[in-house]
């Protein structure tokens, strides 16, 4: 009987750490979203951030915003579907263009380089032609990282229009660039050393609900 329920304990924890942990988001609003504390102690010069999404939204939206007190889109994913893509950098905007969307989830992946100002993309494992942005300045050390809404304000200034209505899951971040060959074969199993899925903090706005399956 014990052992049983060890397994049963150790089968839920393995789920929970393989992207079982969805969040849920309900709503069109600008009351439901989900702050997460990322480990930052010195600006990022490198970041990758990677998360899984799945919307029926055909209107454009914030997925991952982070702001600064001085720069409200210090870092921001932003699909224009069906096929377009906004990348923010320090207030830069870039776009991508994209193979159009799929009702299904979808692997975003974003990785910069401030020394470089190489900035990738990948949707799917797919990489999308390279871009380089004019700005060179590390984000943060302070930052406000929201899922969900789009910030125009340290931590605020939502708007319902740019507000993410769907799941999402599997929000990884790291301080150094990811490899296309990690990113393309099992990133999904890579925790983020700046901010992990299965143990960083989230905290919940809103109608948002954490589901496990
Ligand atoms: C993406 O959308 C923006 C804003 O509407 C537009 O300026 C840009 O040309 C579009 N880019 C592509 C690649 O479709
Ligand atoms: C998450 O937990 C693991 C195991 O306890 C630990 O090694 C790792 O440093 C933690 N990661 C973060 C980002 O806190
Ligand atoms: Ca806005």
């Amino acid at each position: 009987m014990k052992g049983l329920f060890l397994l049963l304990l150790q089968l839920y924890f393995l789920s929970f750490g393989l992207g079982q942990n969805i969040l849920l988001f309900p709503k069109e609003s600008v009351t439901d979203y989900v702050i997460l504390r990322p480990t930052v102690k010195q600006a990022l010069k490198q970041l990758t951030v990677c998360l899984r999404s799945y919307t029926s939204l055909q209107r454009e939206h914030s997925l991952f915003s982070i702001a600064t007190p001085r720069l409200h889109n210090a870092f921001l994913i932003y699909p224009i579907p069906p096929n377009n893509i906004s990348i923010s950098i320090n207030h830069e905007d870039l776009y991508f263009n994209v193979d159009p969307d799929v009702l299904d989830w979808k692997q975003t992946c974003v990785a910069w380089d401030s020394k470089t100002g190489l900035l990738q993309l990948w949707v799917n494992a797919k990489r999308y032609p390279r871009r380089v942005t004019t700005s060179r300045s590390p984000i943060g050390p302070q930052m406000s990282l929201i899922l969900g809404q789009e910030q125009d304000s340290f931590g605020g200034k939502f708007e319902a229009s740019q507000s993410f209505v769907g799941e999402m899951s599997d929000v990884n971040m790291w301080d150094y660039v990811l490899s296309t060959n990690t990113i393309s074969n099992n990133y999904l199993y890579e925790l983020g050393n700046i901010f992990s899925w299965t143990n960083g903090t989230k905290e919940i706005r809103g109608g948002v609900m954490a589901l496990k399956n």
